[in-house]
């Protein structure tokens, strides 16, 4: 019932926690559209070759209009708007601006938590300055993120990671966005349980077919009856479902690695269908390692047979994954180590690891991971 909801007592005591997230504005695109003034005002797309295979890392909002988005083939963005620029991304540029808007989180407190180049936590509830709210700080650092770079943060405040996210990207472009902890729980329970934090389309398409669309429907569920479906994810988003997220935010989150599984509906026999499967997972943890500017020195097909039965095969990189290359050959390599006999398959996996920043040995850059 809307009348007996309360502000969620989350950990930490009586006075809620104040979280900024900030992230900036269709990052590598804006950019590039400062150091090339030309580029202003027209539809630019950062990202692999539209000749060949490549996808878009990302693009300005002026192209966004013609419905291309991250992760798209490049290709397919050129046929939505072919007057649009392609740009090839220059990740040296992107990782200095980055740096120098992290230092310039510092300043506000120590608690920085960086998720991607462009993106980070900052829990303001200690004492950062006298008398100042959050909402002020987060305004602050917008105006002075625009004046040191020229580009835009969006901002979202709130009393968690999850709300505090969410708010970032509800004004998106130029947004600052306050969610209170009045309004936290019944946002949280109109929102659709794709946006949740953690819930991907497997998950999403699961809880769908329970019934389950939104977070108020998520969280009419007991946690016990969750938990066949969802595991020990279970209190997690249940709680997500009443706007309540005890994560803290950390800034030395040290990674090891990154990856993406699958588990199939149906297990797969063919090796062309194994294959595939694992170059769109590969071009999915691919991404996530562009987004923290990131390489690796391993990659890893992991697999689970219909015996359940789980194989892991690695290879080294020379040079190292960046998440660029086509994956195409290494995996089928080491899908062919790994099937061995043959067997269908239920669960295909790939995971980066052996982490470093790309182009690794710039200090800030070490300070950021
Ligand atoms: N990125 C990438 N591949 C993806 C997603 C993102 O290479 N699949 C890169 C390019 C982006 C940067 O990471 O500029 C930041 O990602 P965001 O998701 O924050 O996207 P943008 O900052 O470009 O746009 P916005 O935050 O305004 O939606
Ligand atoms: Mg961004």
């Amino acid at each position: 019932m809307a009348a007996q909801q309360t502000p969620p007592p989350e950990a930490g005591g009586d006075s809620p926690r104040r979280i900024i997230h900030i992230d900036m504005d269709a990052f590598y695109a804006a950019i590039e559209q400062r150091d090339h003034p030309g580029l202003r005002g027209r539809p630019v797309v950062v990202g692999g070759d539209p000749g060949g295979r490549g996808v878009v890392a990302t693009c300005s909002y002026e192209a966004r209009e013609y419905g291309i988005h991250s992760a798209m083939p490049a290709a397919r963005a050129r046929r939505l708007c072919p007057k649009a620029v392609f740009l090839r991304p220059r990740f040296d540029a992107y990782r200095r601006e980055s740096a120098r808007i992290f230092a310039l989180l510092r300043e506000y407190t120590s608690l920085v938590e960086p998720l991607a180049l462009d993106e980070a936590y900052l829990d303001v509830s200690g004492p950062c300055r006298e008398g100042a709210t959050a909402t002020g700080l987060a305004r602050e650092i917008r105006a002075r993120v625009r004046e040191l770079t020229g580009l835009v943060a969006s901002a979202g405040v709130s009393y968690n990671k999850f709300l505090a996210k969410l708010a970032s990207d509800m004004d998106k472009p130029d947004g600052l966005c306050v969610i209170t902890p009045e309004r936290g729980p019944g946002i949280a329970a109109s929102l659709p349980v794709g946006r949740f934090h953690g819930i991907g389309r497997a998950t999403e398409a699961k809880l769908r077919r329970l019934g389950i669309r939104t977070g108020a429907d998520l969280g009419s569920w007991t946690v016990e009856r969750l938990r066949p479906h969802l595991g020990v994810r279970a209190d997690y988003f249940h709680q997500l479902a009443r706007g309540i997220d005890t994560r803290p935010v950390r800034s030395h989150r040290l990674r090891k690695s990154l990856g993406t599984e699958t588990t199939f509906a149906r297990d797969l026999h063919d090796r062309e269908e194994m294959l595939r499967a694992l170059e769109e997972l590969a071009g999915r943890a691919g991404a996530s390692l562009r987004r923290r500017g990131l390489e690796a020195r391993t990659l890893t097909v992991k697999v689970r047979f219909d015996d359940f039965r789980l194989v892991t095969r690695s290879r080294r990189g020379e040079p190292p994954y960046t998440g660029e290359e086509p994956m195409r050959a290494a995996l089928d390599e080491l899908l062919d180590r790994a099937l061995r006999p043959p067997r269908p398959v239920r669960l295909l996996g790939v995971t980066f690891s052996l982490l470093q920043p790309a182009d690794s040995g710039d200090a800030n850059q070490l300070d950021l991971l």
